[in-house]
């Protein structure tokens, strides 16, 4: 019998940063019961979905810094949104910004959880590939996440859902080609990602204007070369002048796009995900068990990188 996963990726228009939990999480909450009406069982959020994308700022009042982490989840405030989940049944990614006592001191992760439909948490990420800076840069909007995240501890891991094998990641950790293929060698078979990308993220005018281009070019070759849907939903349009990009996804195994966002705002794509179709690849041409040869990869570390030395 086939495995079908109904998904959905609920992009998100701007947060404006006046705009309370409580109206942002009444969007995700709607956005979740339009899902459920075009007959999604899983609901893909953004990275950082309950707030806006704080780290454009330098923030040095730790009072307000703290104001954009969740300090429990689910808190007062998040309730609704598990207690929709469980009353329509559907599960959901959700990227926030995560504050916790751990080792004896305060820590900050940018988080994510798979909630399964009776609104448990069944998984829970942290983001490994934090972008940008710890000190301000001289430029317009800043990109802090190296001042206020450390990187996650928890490593790629898989867990069984909905059907399957599901993997999380958070935005740019999906240009990297390990993320994947950790996931991969733990047969993942849908990984879901949220991303907060802004257009003019290296200020090199000819990478920035392929932005859109390396979005789904890294999203589209994690999912074909380890045989795995992925679920990449935005958050975008211009949030506080910073403007991002949109282009959500739904990517089969074969690496096409199967849904895509059209829109610039709140907007919700779905797609009937089999999931045997990662099987087929992955009993054919990526047969890793078959095919893959580690030990060229253990020479190329034990020469410590593949760096040839310099010419004479
Ligand atoms: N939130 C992110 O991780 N954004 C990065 C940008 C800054 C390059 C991304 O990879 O999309």
């Amino acid at each position: 019998m086939a495995r079908i996963v109904h998904a959905a990726a609920a992009q998100m228009g701007p947060i404006a940063r006046s705009e309370t939990r409580k109206d942002t999480v009444r969007r995700l909450v709607a956005l979740m019961r339009e899902a459920k009406g075009r007959g999604a069982e899983l609901v893909v959020f953004t990275e950082l979905a309950l707030t806006t994308f704080f780290p454009r700022w330098l923030i040095e009042d730790e009072a307000e810094l703290d104001s954009f982490y969740e300090k429990e989840m689910p808190g007062p405030e998040t309730q609704p949104l598990f207690d929709e989940a469980k009353k329509l049944g559907v599960g959901f990614y959700l990227g926030y910004a995560e504050l916790v006592v751990e080792d004896g001191r305060k820590r900050r992760f940018n988080t994510s959880i798979l909630v399964d439909r009776s609104g448990a948490i069944i998984g829970k990420y942290r983001k490994v590939h934090l972008p940008g800076f710890a000190e301000p840069q001289p430029r317009d909007h800043q990109h802090l996440e190296k001042r206020y995240f450390e990187p996650g501890n928890l490593g790629f891991q898989v867990w069984r859902g909905f059907g399957g094998v599901m993997g999380m990641c958070i935005c740019n950790d999906r240009r990297w080609p390990e993320t994947y293929r950790v996931m991969g060698l733990q047969q993942v078979e849908m990984v879901m990602l949220g991303y907060n990308t802004p257009y003019n993220h290296t200020g090199h005018p000819d990478i920035d204007s392929l932005t859109q281009f390396h979005n789904h070019l890294s999203m589209q070759a994690g999912a074909y070369q380890n045989a795995t849907w992925v679920i990449g939903t935005a958050k975008c349009g211009v949030e506080e002048g910073s403007n991002m990009v949109g282009q959500s996804a739904i990517i089969a195994p074969s690496g096409e796009i199967v849904a895509q966002a059209v829109s610039l705002e709140d907007e919700i794509i779905t797609a009937r995900c089999d999931l045997d179709l990662g099987k087929r690849y992955r009993e054919t041409i990526f047969n890793f068990a078959k095919h893959r040869e580690p030990e060229a990869y253990r020479l190329i570390v034990e020469r410590k990188g593949a760096v040839p030395p310099p010419e004479k």
